[in-house]
């Protein structure tokens, strides 16, 4: 059993943690959990806290559910069009029009820490994106996944639909683009767009199950593949991120300190004891 520990009261997200897991989840349910500029606010100020925390290693990310109108799931169905002006949507104060889910898609990507989407029912146009952009997604088998964009005048050029071509293939990046289906558990699996399928009771339990093992690991070893396996996507600055990690590598060493300490002790520093190693 997890005994979740609330971290902090949000008002459109709750987030919790546990024994080196962090749960952060939307907590809309009564609009299938579709965000705000303020919902992304709090997703970042969360995922920020996540990956700052030396305790923390793996954070599933999830949803409040059902909604109290209806009974029915959803991870996310994206940007909420209700507060959607003409320019992006809207702050509740100063009514600025922003896009800032593009900063959490970044956020996501470039933490050092695995990302565990837990979607249950809808994952939907903004909130499909999202957990495209995790590091793994464990589905409920009621999980539906589709793109709106086209349908409510909006479109992903970036991680949605590029980063989609990466998954799924271009021709079914296109399909779900151009047509805007959704798509079951088992279609999102056979397209390799998740990575299992559970009964939706078990589905955060899976998720616990899976942010254990790898917290078992190595944890340098985890933010390294991590960053390797976006590096090549990413270019100049998934190489920055990978090398980010090897300069702290560095950093950590007899042989990085010694450049420190000379300096600061006003010497020359003494390399010539460190092997060039093959
Ligand atoms: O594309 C982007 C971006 C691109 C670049 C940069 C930034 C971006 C930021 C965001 C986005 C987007 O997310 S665009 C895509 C926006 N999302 C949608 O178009 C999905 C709209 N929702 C639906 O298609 C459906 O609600 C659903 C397939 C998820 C579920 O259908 P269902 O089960 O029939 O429920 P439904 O009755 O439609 O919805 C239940 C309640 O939730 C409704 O409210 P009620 O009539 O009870 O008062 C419904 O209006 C509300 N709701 C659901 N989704 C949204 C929503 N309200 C506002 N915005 C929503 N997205």
């Amino acid at each position: 059993m997890t005994e979740w520990q609330l971290v902090k009261e949000f008002k459109e997200i709750t987030y919790k943690k546990s024994d080196g897991l962090a749960r952060i989840a939307f907590n809309r349910p009564e609009v299938r959990n579709a965000f705000t500029p303020l919902t992304i606010d709090e997703m970042i100020e969360a995922f920020m806290d996540a990956w700052y925390d030396n305790k923390i290693g793996v954070v599933l990310f999830s949803s409040e559910n059902p909604s109290p109108k209806d009974g029915k799931y959803a991870f996310c169905s994206g940007g909420d069009q209700s507060v959607r002006g003409d320019a992006g949507y809207l702050d509740q104060g100063e009514k600025r029009a922003r896009l800032n889910v593009l900063e959490l898609q970044r956020i996501i990507r470039f933490m050092p820490k695995p990302v565990i989407a837990l979607v249950a029912g809808y994952a939907i146009g903004g909130g499909h994106i999202l957990h495209l952009i995790s590091d793994l997604t464990i589905a409920a088998d009621n999980a539906i996944f589709g793109q709106t964009g086209p349908v409510v005048g909006s479109f992903d050029a970036g991680i949605g639909s590029n980063y989609l071509a990466d998954v799924v293939g271009q021709k079914k990046a296109r399909e779900i683009w151009f047509l805007c289906r959704q798509y079951n558990a088992q279609e999102a699996l056979d397209m390799g767009l998740i990575n299992t399928i559970v009964p939706l009771e078990q589905l955060e339990k899976e998720g616990i199950k899976w942010g254990q093992e790898i917290l078992e690991k190595s944890p340098f070893a985890i933010k390294s593949i991590k960053s390797a396996l976006n590096a090549a996507i990413d270019g100049q600055i998934g190489l920055q991120v990978m090398a980010g990690h090897m300069t702290q590598l560095y950093y950590m060493s007899e042989e990085g300190q010694e450049g420190r300490n000379a300096y600061l002790e006003k010497r020359k520093p003494d390399f010539k004891k460190y092997p060039w190693r093959p």
